[in-house]
């Protein structure tokens, strides 16, 4: 079976020139903070994913509008921009419904996209391993799937660009009884790799060694902190970009006291991640409600470490994986200048203030996880081995 994700939701990195893309912040009346951090979210995710944002807009409503999810007044306004900046391309940051999106395009004459399918496409340019393409293609059809409508062959199938092939495209191929098929033949997929997922753990913990989770927001500086922690030459992908890891990697790290630990990896938060990605990563994401212990990265140089909190937070409590004991860092500590470490220290002093780049931090680090691991030496694994 060909595990390649949809085709339309890669096609966007595929075009050399970028798209100029218009924004939509939507919120309601009491929630402007919380939408404003989201639209800029938006925005790197955009960028992420190789547009260029043109123009953003917001409204705060009293109630969302059925038809057009905003008014009528303002989806017109973002209509004329469309027209004045030669937009081909709109994404709302809230879910769209298929008639909602499809009332929109034909208003906009642009293609019309929710916040969740930018973040299906960046998932799909960034799946590499087998596993990650399934979950990938399971997550875009689950998405789908409850869209199917009529309005899906609407405006957005003319035009090209992010977002636009897939099911739609396929025509007949992929009607609903087909993707439910589809669906159904990934589950079964994913339960096989999660069955040899199984048995690699439970290798591992025969070796009685504490599994240790990495996370944290995306772009926080996880991975470059496995690879210096591990200190292995098999290094994992670290980049400057949303998402540079989906796939969960797992090395071993030697502690204070001649013990070892493995340290996995895996994929980074956002707020309001999908919950159709959370349904199909599940296995991946399975490591970390399995972990002894959860190393929390923060990026310290975020202006909004609050609210990458909370996305933290949320996915853990999704997860159930809340109640593990925690080691809090703020990572690249190396860019931080002296009054900026005060202030951290001062705001959070329960986080190390760590670099994954020049090590500082690491000896801390070490000796926290230990206590911690030591500190609740009953809550390892071993529900997993049943
Ligand atoms: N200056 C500095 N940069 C860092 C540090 N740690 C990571 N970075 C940079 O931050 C960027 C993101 O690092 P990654 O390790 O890929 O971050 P991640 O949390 O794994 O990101 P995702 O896999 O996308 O969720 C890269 O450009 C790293 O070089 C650090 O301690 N100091
Ligand atoms: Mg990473």
């Amino acid at each position: 079976m060909n595990h390649e994700p949809q085709k339309g939701f890669t096609r966007f990195f595929e075009n050399k020139s970028f798209e100029r893309i218009i924004l939509v912040g939507v919120g309601l009346k009491r929630e402007f903070d919380a939408m404003e951090s989201s639209l800029s979210e938006l925005e790197r995710l955009t960028e992420t994913a190789g547009g260029t944002v043109a123009e953003k807009f917001y409204q705060l409503v009293e109630r969302y509008h059925p038809a057009t999810l905003l008014g009528r007044g303002k989806i017109l306004e973002i209509a004329s921009a469309c027209q004045r900046l030669k937009s081909s391309t709109v994404i709302f940051d809230h879910d769209l419904t298929a008639a909602q999106q499809k009332n929109i395009e034909s208003l906009c004459r642009a293609k019309v996209l929710d916040r969740s399918r930018l973040i299906l496409d960046i998932f799909a340019k960034r799946a590499q391993t087998s596993e990650g393409k399934i979950q990938v293609e399971l997550a875009q059809l689950s998405y789908l799937l409850p869209r199917l409508t009529g309005s899906w062959r609407g405006f957005s199938q003319q035009v090209g660009g992010i977002g636009t092939r897939g099911p739609g495209e396929r025509k007949l191929e992929y009607e609903k009884r087909h993707i439910q098929l589809r669906i159904r033949h990934l589950k079964r997929d994913i339960e096989r790799v999660k069955s040899s997922r199984l048995v690699r753990r439970k290798k591992r913990l025969e070796g009685n060694e504490k599994q240790i989770a990495i996370i944290g927001y995306t772009n926080a500086g996880k991975s470059t902190l496995l690879n210096a922690l591990s200190k292995t030459t098999k290094t994992v992908y670290a980049d400057d970009k949303l998402f540079a890891t989906l796939d969960p990697h797992s090395r071993k790290i030697r502690l204070p006291g001649e013990t070892f630990a493995v340290l996995t990896d895996t994929v980074g938060f956002i707020q309001r991640l999908p919950t159709a990605l959370i349904a199909a990563f599940h296995s991946t994401l399975e490591e970390i409600p399995q972990a002894d212990c959860l190393l929390i990265v923060s990026d310290a140089n975020s202006k909004d470490i609050e609210t990458q909190d909370q996305s933290v937070i949320q996915t853990l409590e999704q997860l159930k994986a809340e109640k593990i004991p925690q080691v809090k860092i703020l990572n690249k500590a190396d860019t931080l200048d002296f009054q900026k470490r005060a202030a951290l220290n001062a705001r959070y002093p329960d986080r190390l203030l760590v670099s994954a780049k020049t090590g500082e931090g690491f000896d801390l680090l070490l000796k926290q996880i230990t206590e911690t691991l030591q500190a609740h030496p009953f809550l390892s694994s071993q529900d997993l081995v049943k």
